[in-house]
């Protein structure tokens, strides 16, 4: 448990140049999300209509992201006591917007490459991140398993 508390430091340690700029980091992270894992931007009805060349640009894209990256900050400072967080997060996932887990995996991926390059997260702390994740990804799936939502 002294392992994951160091994951934990290790990233929030590059936390700083995110939260500086939710909105842009978060722009980079589903822009970049969309690019690489086309199938990820039908998941969100109102972003499927977006054209890859007009997502830089587009606000409902950084709002999204802000807000994602806002609740991985929450979860990351929270350092494994979120479950007051981290639970309705997960039912509205499951419920309303309907998130196959897998969805999660990618999006941890992508937030690790856009922190190497805006935040110098080197590999170690990709891996922390990585970590971290996975975690976080096994509470969410086993909050789905309870709702009955395959994921
Ligand atoms: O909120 C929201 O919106 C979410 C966030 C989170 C959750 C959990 C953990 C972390 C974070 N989201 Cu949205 C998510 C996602 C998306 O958007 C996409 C893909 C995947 C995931």
């Amino acid at each position: 448990s002294s392992e994951i508390m160091a994951d934990y430091d290790m990233v929030l340690k590059h936390w700083g140049p995110v939260e500086a700029d939710y909105n842009t980091h978060g722009n980079l992270v589903l822009t970049r999300l969309f690019h690489e894992y086309p199938e990820t931007q039908k998941l969100f009805p109102k972003f499927a209509g977006i054209a890859k060349g007009d997502m830089a640009g587009n606000a409902a894209l950084s709002a999204h992201g802000a807000t994602v990256l806002k609740k991985l900050g929450e979860l990351l400072k929270a350092r494994g006591n979120h479950g007051a967080i981290l639970k309705p997060l997960a039912n509205s996932h499951a419920t309303k917007h309907k998130i196959p887990i897998n969805n999660f995996r990618l999006i941890t991926e992508v937030i690790g490459k856009v922190m190497a390059e805006k935040a110098g997260l080197d590999a170690a702390g990709q891996q922390a991140l990585r970590s971290v994740m996975s975690g976080i990804i096994a509470e969410i799936e086993a909050d789905y398993k309870e709702l009955g939502f395959a994921g």
